[in-house]
């Protein structure tokens, strides 16, 4: 192109950065580098990664423990400050993100932008009700004589083990959560997307955050097994699987010593239903998206499609033609919707998935791959046919969308279907009949309940996300009790008449 745009010119500027994700504090003998490849491309390097040892996840742990009170007694103020300072440099630093986003994890530029949006939202945010909620105690009432208070505080180290799916903005939300809740903060990033967390800790660090507050400890399952099993750890925020926030759980339960805290977030089998009432155009648009953006790589990404049965077929022709004009490819190029899913793994178990149901007799679209997609982690976006969403065991973590039929008078059944599975993260309708959305909002027991809209991309503080039953714990993320579930509750009760206890006692 004759016009080149400018952030494209500094995102390649910044391609042939080499990256490292190592622990906050390094020990002597420092274990084996593994490299970091791009989703799209496996022969292109982005950087090394080096596990933490056991070693060093104890020493982390010590120092973390021994400097909580003092960040704890820093107060909501003065934390709150620092998390906004951090934001700041996180905004500073958008193009070293943006380049890290579509190397590191395979996203579009969009979701790139979107990604680094939503991290600074959160740091903004949190900072927001540290200040709220940590600055000052809540007075309790009682009796002449007595003063009650409140008090919020951290409840001692607590450590974060984040996807690699929200590299950044799911990095550091729950850890700006616990640290402005008054904890010391121990992260394990996911194995695939340390480059961009390492990043992130060391803007922290810069902005103030002192490097004992917020450490870095890269690895595996096996490193955060190590951190979870530590009693010393007074909570995990966890989002990821479903199956790996089980397993934690368990080993948490197992655990000798304090009663831990544990927040999941997790999958999701998200439905969306279309009845005969919707607009065609705004529900393609809306599918298209909530299946298809970020590679449906999102855990609040559309899995099931239920249309009315009397519309069906019209309904399904607009959405394959949306499904059709998808753009895939590199996510270096900006005019790509549609990029790699994260490593060979993941694209194995995908195909797996599609292979079954084609054996099976479904009716199965799919796309056809572009050339130059050979290296990469690609998976070609799919359309499979269902007769219900109970036809599917697990959450398919990829570009693949199955959709069914139901008619007038069925959809108690599907609303049912739809609970049974255990899930409840994500549910859009698309119906312009109120009585119908006051019908589905009464039975539907989801977290995020989307009508006429898409079902992706929560904003924080006005949409705040999470799901309940297989899909998390809860509390919302980027919602106003989000941070206080990282806090102990302390009361102080003084006897404030001169003589104390004694004049009680005697009056
Ligand atoms: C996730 O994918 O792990 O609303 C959760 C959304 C995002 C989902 C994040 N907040 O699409």
């Amino acid at each position: 192109p004759l016009v080149r745009d400018p952030l494209l010119q500094r995102l390649e500027a910044l391609e042939s950065r080499h990256w490292y994700a190592g622990p906050t504090f390094p020990s002597e003998d420092a274990g084996e580098e593994a490299p970091i490849n791009a989703p799209q491309d496996l022969t292109h390097e982005v950087g090394t990664r080096r596990d933490s040892t056991e070693e060093e996840v104890r020493a982390a742990i010590t120092q973390a423990e021994f400097i909580q009170p003092g960040w704890n007694a820093l107060g909501g103020e003065k934390r709150a400050v620092l998390l906004e300072a951090a934001a700041d440099l996180f905004e500073d630093h958008m193009d070293e993100f943006l380049s890290l986003c579509r190397r590191e994890a395979g996203k579009t530029v969009l979701d790139g932008v979107l990604e680094v949006r939503e991290a600074v939202d959160f740091l903004r945010y949190y900072a927001t009700e540290a200040r709220r909620q940590f600055s000052a105690p809540i007075m309790l009432p009682g009796p002449t004589g007595e003063e009650n208070r409140l008090h919020l505080a951290g409840r001692g180290v607590f450590a974060t083990i984040s996807p690699w799916n929200f590299p950044l903005a799911i990095f550091i939300g729950p850890a700006a959560a616990a640290m402005a809740a008054g904890n010391t903060v121990i992260a394990k990033p996911a194995e695939q997307t340390p480059l961009i967390a390492a990043l992130a800790v060391k803007l922290c660090h810069e902005a103030g955050i002192p490097e004992e507050v917020f450490q870095l400890l890269p690895g595996a399952g096996d490193v955060g097994q190590m951190i979870t099993g530590d009693p010393r750890i007074a909570g995990v925020a966890f989002t990821g699987s479903t199956e790996t926030a089980q397993a934690i759980n368990r080993s948490l339960a197992a655990r000798e010593g304090p009663i831990a805290t544990f927040i999941a977030e997790t999958g999701g089998q998200n439905a969306m239903i279309v009845d005969s009432s919707a607009l065609p155009e705004q529900v393609a648009r809306d599918v298209v998206a909530s299946a298809f953006q970020s590679a449906g790589q999102r855990c609040s990404a559309q899995r099931m499609l239920y249309i009315q049965d009397d519309v069906y077929d019209d309904m399904l022709a607009m959405i394959r033609g949306a499904f059709a004009a998808l753009q895939i490819g590199d996510p270096t190029d900006f005019a790509i919707d549609v990029g790699p899913v994260i490593d060979p793994d993941a694209k194995a178990a995908l195909e797996r998935h599609v292979a079954r149901r084609k054996k099976a007799g479904r009716t199965v679209w799919r796309r056809k791959l572009p050339r130059g997609t050979a290296n990469g982690c690609f998976v070609a976006p799919t359309i499979i046919e269902l007769d219900s969403i109970l036809d599917l065991k697990r959450e398919n973590f990829g570009p693949i969308l199955h959709v069914a039929r139901y008619k007038a008078d069925g959809l108690n059944r599907v609303i049912a279907d739809i609970n049974s599975t255990g899930y409840g993260l994500t549910l859009g309708l698309h119906s312009r009949i109120e009585a119908t959305r006051r019908y589905v909002e009464a039975r539907a027991r989801v977290g995020n309940f989307y009508v006429n809209r898409n079902q992706i991309g929560a904003v924080v503080e006005s949409q705040p996300f999470g799901g309940e039953g297989l899909s998390g714990t809860g509390p919302k993320a980027g919602g106003p009790h989000y941070v206080a579930r990282f806090a102990t509750e302390r009361v102080v009760c003084i006897d404030t008449t001169a003589a104390g206890g004694n004049a009680t006692l005697l009056a």
